[in-house]
């Protein structure tokens, strides 16, 4: 009798497509989802959820395409003792308003939406209520919230990377042949550079560059590496009217140890310095350009997040 409620069971369940997902994991349709109890603010939750499956770096805060995974995900948060009494963080926000409401982890605008009535209103990041009976509501990236990640697959395999897969000819700088970049980035050398007027602390601007191009791991905060990367930077930022008056994060830092500059995508040391006078003066860890010193280096701390600011992600060849 039990091995035929299991068959059942089974069959059902191989019946109605759900891939293949590792223990501890949800599937349904194309996905694996992993649902979390503990509560995170929205990039903290994000980064937690690539960490889920560090090789592909492919798993992100859920997104919600139609109704039937709306319908799913809801199924599963009632089955869940204490997710079923708590907000449930959704992997869409606006934190770059060029780009406005969209799925982070796919770059894609919303063509599904369950908003609850009156909403979105103020706030760069959307989850399923509790309130709301799990439709839709915006608020303020910060606040702590349970989450569900999510990725997709093939054949029961994580999908791999689509862009940069390796290194390749693609970024390769030659007068004839220019960089290809993805959507929105700006090419300079071997280089493709994003500029975002929006404040974060540097940890989340850090983390949100990280989601520009999906199924990556590739792009993070800018590393100034010559006289040419930093005039460059410069013209771009005096030039357009909406980056103005803003200090802009770098992935400069001395996290690792007190003392040392370094750029986080290589942990080098610093060979090329701009830093504005009397700087770097000890008032904090991480590296910004400063507007009011023509975008010279300014140490500030990591956590702050200034009101006129924004940051500049890169990705680059090897
Ligand atoms: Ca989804
Ligand atoms: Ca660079």
């Amino acid at each position: 009798m039990e091995k035929i409620a299991l068959c059942l069971a089974l069959c059902v369940y191989v019946a109605s497509g759900a891939p293949w997902c590792p223990q501890g994991f949800v599937g349904y349709g194309n996905s694996c989802y992993y649902l979390v109890a503990s509560r995170l603010n929205w990039f903290d939750a994000d980064q937690f959820c690539t960490y889920l499956r560090p090789k592909e770096y492919s798993m992100h805060l859920v997104t919600v395409e139609d109704s039937a995974e709306q319908a799913f995900l809801l199924n599963e948060i009632k089955k869940d003792g204490v997710i079923r009494e708590r907000d449930v963080w959704l992997g869409a926000s606006q934190i770059d308003k060029k780009r406005g409401w969209r799925w982070a982890p796919t770059q894609k605008s919303l063509s599904y939406s369950y908003w609850a009535s009156g909403e979105p209103g103020y706030g760069k990041c959307a989850y399923l209520s509790w309130w709301s009976n799990y439709k839709w509501v915006n608020t303020d990236c910060h606040s702590a919230k349970s989450f569900i990640c999510e990725y997709n697959t093939v054949n029961g395999l994580p999908v791999s990377p689509i862009w940069p897969r390796t290194t390749t000819s693609r970024y390769r700088t030659s007068t004839s042949r220019p960089v290809r970049c993805p959507e929105g980035f700006v090419p300079f050398g071997r280089s493709c550079y994003y500029f975002v007027p929006t404040s974060l602390n540097w940890f989340d601007a850090d983390q949100f560059c990280t989601m520009l191009v999906p199924l990556t791991y590739h792009v993070h905060l800018v590393s100034v590496e010559s006289r040419e990367e930093s005039d460059f930077l410069y013209n771009h930022l005096v030039n357009d009217k909406d980056l103005r008056k803003r200090q802009f994060w770098t992935s400069g830092n001395q996290l690792n140890k007190r003392g040392t500059w370094q750029w986080a995508r290589n942990n080098h040391v610093m060979s090329y310095t701009n830093w504005a006078p009397r700087e770097p003066n000890g008032s904090g860890y991480c590296l910004q350009l400063w507007y009011d010193k023509h975008y010279q280096w300014d140490d500030v701390e990591c956590d702050s997040t200034p009101k006129r600011h924004g940051f500049i992600c890169e990705v680059e060849s090897a």
